[in-house]
């Protein structure tokens, strides 16, 4: 037993996990354009990019390659993102900014890019249901995606927000939704908002946490519906697992329930775009530990593919899906896992080929490339030069053949891993609960570059953008280049 490797009370990796090369939508890569504007860069979640002179050593203490730090709440599962000069991240509300926004809440906020300067938030009280929908202290986990000059992401009680990105700093109150009772400098400015509780009938296990993705007029995203707190009743098991909505007017275009009331736990996962087999594809991992692919457009269901083996029984031996589908070159890769407080067990990692056919749509058989066993994950693959790398929840990083599957090597991080492997500048960054970065080589070989604390435990994952490295702790985000 590693006691080590324990994880401090539920808390919905998620977004993290919880889990590149143009500004296209469905290619691979990064966007290209120095920032990085959503989980994963670009709607294919692949956590690589082109970036280069990225920092290999500094020191939080002393302040050496740290251009500025800034102070979170006390809990930050959330992953940042960087567009239009700005930086954004979810957290809790233990740094109260506002003190007419006192007590638990969960807080979107916005800093400057060049120096941390604090911008604006969002804060939102918990839902009245209290743990069974939305954790004490566990804020907004949901990564914002940013488009234009427009913020979408999902609020600690299930609503879908579209913001104006400047906030009220504009000195415009945009629409349609007008009525913010908060309207100064520090305030968020909302466009359009959904309930997917109210308008959905989404019942969230423990904490809405989905990270939208956008493709053409759609944005996307995964509800949390779930069990309740029993771990047994599934209360609404008609909400669908996965909507789209317009990402203008924020109204439902289509929904999707094929779980229904075979969700194992909560669904956290959150949504991939890309293109496969020459269409559009959302690919959702969802709550009966499946994976499935939809026509973006239509939301018409393509394919299923059951990442669990037909033998395994929950909660032992049969896993959720926490971490985010990775979309490289028509291929999906994804790990399965369970929820941190759930401990150590096995888990699978996947290669599907969603073009093969099987009887009916299940693909399971006759989509698998291949299959990789290892510990419970809730970390997302980086895939780069014909290697994969994937962490699991147990703290080892493997580097495979994205081919074949076959394994190079592994590293042991001794702690246990809530963000995911990100590879940039020839390198390999993870953080872990023990608050430590490694980096190593991007390479068939094992090679260990450097490990460096961040005071507190990292669950996020690294974020490179216009020359520096963003990462963020449990309650203060760093930016961290070479001076
Ligand atoms: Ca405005
Ligand atoms: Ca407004």
């Amino acid at each position: 037993m590693r006691n080590h490797r324990q994880s401090s009370r539920f808390a919905l990796a998620a977004a993290l996990a919880a889990a590149a090369i143009s500004g296209s939508p469905v290619s691979a890569g990064d966007p290209g354009s120095g920032n990085w504007p959503m989980w994963g860069g670009t709607p294919d979640r692949n956590m690589v990019s082109s970036a280069t002179g990225m920092p290999t050593e500094w020191d939080v203490k002393s302040g050496k390659n740290v251009r500025w730090s800034a102070d979170l709440g006390s809990q930050s599962y959330g992953n940042l993102v960087v567009a239009g000069g700005m930086v954004f991240i979810g957290t809790n509300n233990e740094k109260v900014r506002d003190p007419k926004q006192a007590g638990d809440r969960g807080v979107l906020m916005a800093f400057r890019e060049s120096n941390g300067e604090f911008l604006w938030q969002q804060t939102h009280v918990k839902l009245e249901a209290g743990r069974a929908n939305d954790w004490p202290f566990q804020g907004v986990a949901s990564s914002p995606l940013i488009e234009g000059d427009k913020l979408y992401y999902v609020s600690n009680r299930g609503v879908v927000f579209c913001l104006d990105i400047q906030g009220f700093r504009d000195n415009e109150n945009d629409g349609p939704v007008t009525n913010e009772t908060l309207t100064g400098q520090f305030d968020a400015d909302v466009i359009w908002s959904f309930n997917m509780i109210e308008e959905v009938g989404s019942y969230p296990h423990n904490l809405s946490n989905s990270s939208p993705v956008i493709w053409g007029d759609l944005v996307f995203l995964s509800t949390s519906n779930g069990q309740d707190e029993s771990h047994v009743n599934i209360p609404s098991p008609r909400a669908p697992a996965i909507i789209a909505l317009n990402k203008t007017t924020g109204q439902l275009v289509w929904e999707d329930n094929s779980v229904e009331d075979r969700i194992l736990h909560g669904q956290w996962s959150t949504p991939a775009v890309g293109q496969i087999g020459g269409v559009v594809q959302v690919v959702s991992a969802q709550g009966d530990g499946q994976v499935r692919g939809y026509e973006a457009a239509t939301g018409k269901k393509l394919w299923e593919f059951d990442t669990n083996p037909k033998e395994s029984q929950w909660p032992r031996t049969r896993n959720e899906l926490i971490s985010t589908p990775v979309i490289v070159n028509g291929i999906v890769y994804i790990a399965n896992g369970q929820d941190p407080e759930h401990g150590e067990g096995v888990g699978y990692f996947h290669a599907i080929d969603p073009t093969k056919r099987g009887e009916g749509l299940d693909i399971t058989a006759s989509g698998s490339v291949w299959r990789f066993e290892m510990h419970r994950s809730i970390s997302t693959a980086a895939v780069a030069d014909g290697l994969v790398y994937i962490a699991d929840f147990s703290g080892y990083l493997h580097c495979l053949d994205a081919r074949t599957g076959k394994l190079h090597w592994t590293h042991d991080v001794l702690a246990a891993v809530w963000g995911s492997p990100f590879v940039v500048d020839g390198k390999v960054y993870l953080g872990d609960e023990d608050g430590d970065i490694v980096i190593l080589a991007h390479a068939r070989e094992k090679k260990v570059i450097a490990e460096l604390n961040m005071g507190n435990p990292v669950y996020a994952t690294v974020v490179p953008a216009n020359g520096a490295l963003l990462v963020n702790n449990r309650s203060r985000v760093f930016s961290l280049a070479v001076k």
